[in-house]
């Protein structure tokens, strides 16, 4: 049994503020909206609401720009908009979570802005910049940048600076103990209005080498990899416990790219006193073809790497607590990814899957639109696309000869816009999201896939995820109970006990659409069906298409 504490025994929902409800026709999701849909959320049976930023930015990647960390981004509203939203979900007992952007702000910024005026600007070391007359600086690789360049050359000082993401996003230079007070600060503003935490965007990427050498070669070119290893990252987030994070009841959640399990400890082990929980990548790799195309794999992915996968990352968070999630807005949906979203499929996969979340010994974050059974949008078109990774690829693609048509196909599944497109509140045009023009399309399906809909339906999507939920808060073998891997070989079936003291549940997942059987060592004629996806009918030791079953031994 572990120390028990009130992020481990949460469910988070995930919430993108854009496309979830526009208030004022605008097209754009915004915090009035959020806060118009408290009730919905409370009901949902959810602890604590994760926003993305939700800071003032220019928007060349959708608010992971800050222009200013301690004000409101317009298009969502403004201060006293925060405040009421903060108010009443403290009022209903719901949590707020906020995004943290350490690694990188605006190129808008005010320090950027004074940073790049010349050499000797006192915001000069608040970024990396790498002077020109030293020749051209050891390659970094970008996410987004169409050359996959992550310094760019400034004329105005002659010098490179450095940035992970855009261009836009210049990287902060965290080696500077000037700039960690300037987060350490923006991070005691934000918590003592009242925030109950942050997730904290790439934070493994904060400490650089700033001598920059080549990437040694022990990293075989995976950049993600030694971007997280910087020399000084753990003294830093040590720093920022002890200054801040001690200081408060909060959480904090480390975006884990980079982390593998040998070291996710150095993040997560309370008693290093760095951060609270990790969410890893390992997962959202898994089904990918090699060769960095961002293409899944037509065959589909292997179940049985998956199981490997998260029953690796059970053990690898014994030292402290984990996290699951299967989508976000990073990522296509989960049900297109992980399950079915064909008509016929789609419920029983929906419901699957979210058995599957809630039935882990970690913290689960749900992504909105997830409950109700969103699916990727697949759109045909480049311009249906807002996202400036889609957007660099493709172009990038374009000049360079690239097979396009192959990447329209690839990005129908693993775009991130499919995770972004606005939340389906009923049939009414565009989904009830906005009564303007959306900034993202509506899913066409929102006339069957909606919440109104499923609300009232007690074999919904909706219900069967409260009813999940209601049954993980009754029974704290589901939170904290052991996990161990049953029927490991099974390539269909991903079934495995929680068990503590003399209480065990069995979780029996098909991931397929075809009947399956398993094999496992308990009597399950004697054990109490306590919740499937196809209500009683159960056949012995075969699951139908995507049947979860979740059994009670007694
Ligand atoms: O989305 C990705 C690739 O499709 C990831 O590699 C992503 O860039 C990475 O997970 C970092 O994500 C976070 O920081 C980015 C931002 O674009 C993402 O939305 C955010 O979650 C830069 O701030
Ligand atoms: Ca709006």
């Amino acid at each position: 049994q572990k120390n028990s504490a009130w992020w481990k025994e949460a469910v988070i929902y995930q919430i993108y503020p854009r496309s979830f409800k526009d208030s004022n026709r605008d097209g754009i999701g915004d915090l009035k909206g959020i806060i118009s849909k408290l009730d919905y959320i409370k009901r949902l049976g959810v602890d604590a609401v994760w926003l993305n930023p939700i800071f003032a930015s220019p928007n060349d990647d959708n608010g992971y720009d800050i222009s200013d960390y301690r004000n409101i981004m317009p298009d969502f509203g403004n201060m006293a908009d925060f405040d009421e939203l903060l108010s009443q979900m403290h009022q209903k007992d719901l949590k707020l979570i906020l995004d943290l952007v350490p690694n990188h702000s605006s190129d808008e910024h005010f320090w950027f802005q004074e940073s790049k005026k010349s050499r000797e600007n006192p915001y000069r070391d608040y970024y990396h910049w790498w002077p020109a007359e030293k020749g051209k600086p050891s390659k970094r690789f970008s996410f987004f940048d169409i050359n996959r360049d992550a310094w760019a050359y400034d004329q105005n000082t002659d010098a490179y600076y450095l940035h992970y993401f855009s261009r836009k996003q210049p990287d902060l230079n965290w080696e500077n103990p000037k700039l960690r007070q300037e987060i350490y600060n923006i991070l005691h503003f934000w918590l003592n209005k009242g925030v109950d935490g942050f997730r904290m965007d790439v934070v493994p990427f904060i400490s650089k080498d700033t001598s920059f050498p080549p990437i040694p070669p022990k990293y075989n070119g995976n950049f993600a990899y030694y971007y997280a290893n910087g020399p000084f990252l753990h003294k830093y987030l040590k720093e920022m416990n002890q200054q801040v994070l001690s200081k408060y009841n909060m959480v904090s959640i480390a975006e884990g790219i980079g982390v593998n399990t040998e070291d996710v400890h150095f993040f997560i082990d309370p008693e290093r006193k760095e951060l609270d929980m990790l969410y890893h990548f390992e997962g959202m790799g898994i089904g990918f073809t090699p060769d960095g195309f961002k293409e899944a794999n037509p065959d589909g992915y292997s179940l049985l790497e998956f199981k490997q996968v998260y029953t690796k990352w059970d053990q690898a968070f014994e030292k402290g607590w984990g996290t699951i999630y299967l989508g976000n807005h990073d990522q296509p949906r989960m049900l297109t990814r992980w399950g079915n979203d064909a008509p016929e499929y789609r419920d029983y996969a929906a419901k699957m899957l979210h058995t599957f979340l809630l039935t882990m010994r970690a913290t689960p974050f749900i992504y909105h639109g997830d409950e109700i059974g969103m699916s990727n949008i697949k759109f045909d078109d480049i311009n249906d696309y807002r996202d400036i990774e889609s957007i660099n690829m493709y172009q990038y693609l374009l000049d360079n000869g690239g097979d396009l048509p192959r990447f329209i196909k690839a990005q129908k599944i693993t775009a991130r816009d499919n995770g972004r497109t606005p939340f389906q509140w009923d049939d009414s045009e565009n989904g009830g999201f906005t009564d303007g023009k959306p900034w993202l399309k509506v899913n066409p399906n929102y006339k069957i896939v909606n919440a109104e809909n499923q609300q009232n339906d007690p074999k919904s999507i909706l219900n069967y995820f409260r009813a999940l939920i209601q049954l993980r808060k009754k029974h704290k073998t589901l939170i904290y109970g052991e996990y161990q891997l049953l029927d490991a070989i099974n390539k269909s079936v991903y079934a495995y006990s929680r068990k503590y003291k003399d209480e065990t549940f069995i979780i029996l997942l098909n991931f397929t659409a075809l009947e399956a059987n398993f094999n496992i060592d308990f009597e399950l004629a004697k054990a109490e069906l306590i919740l499937s996806n196809y209500g009683n009918i159960i056949k012995r030791n075969v699951l139908k298409p995507y049947q979860a079953c979740i059994y009670k031994l007694t």
